[in-house]
């Protein structure tokens, strides 16, 4: 069985998130999404709108993900391939080349990114939504 493991912050899930774990799940069998918790995603500079525990119940009824698991820190990545068996790492190449040191644990690919849509948009649209009715 070939184990994939990818990591996010999954806030607001749009299309571009689910092409990402679709495309992950199709180099493998199995698919596990580190989601990244409130106060890790503080260091990432993002606040979400919705807290962990909703955006990985959300993730994890996604048909492609078969296991979901905290991301706290960026130091686990190592530990989670080595854990959990871990045969290819996959992430957006937004992050193409930051996760090359995990290439002596496991496959590193980087997939293209969906252009035109993210969560930044999706809340700016849902900001002029709002003032628009004001
Ligand atoms: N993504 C994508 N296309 C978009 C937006 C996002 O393919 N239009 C991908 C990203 O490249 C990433 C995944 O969807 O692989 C999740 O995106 P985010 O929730 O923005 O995750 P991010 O904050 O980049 O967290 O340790 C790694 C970080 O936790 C990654």
């Amino acid at each position: 069985m070939i184990k994939v493991l990818t990591y996010g912050t999954f806030d607001l899930l749009h299309h571009g998130h689910i092409r990402l774990l679709e495309r992950a799940k199709a180099l493998g069998d199995h698919l596990t999404v580190a989601v990244s918790t409130d106060e890790f995603n503080l260091g990432k500079g993002k606040v979400c709108a919705y807290p962990y525990e909703e955006r990985a119940c959300i993730v994890a009824a996604i048909k492609y993900v078969d296991a979901v698991i905290p991301e706290t820190t960026w130091e686990q990545k190592i530990k989670d391939v080595q854990e959990h068996n871990i045969d290819i790492f996959v992430i957006g190449d937004d992050w193409a080349g930051k996760f090359d040191f995990l290439k002596e644990y496991c496959e590193v690919v980087y997939l293209p990114r969906t252009e035109g849509v993210s969560t930044t948009q999706t809340k700016n649209a849902l900001a002029n939504l709002k003032s628009k009715k004001e």
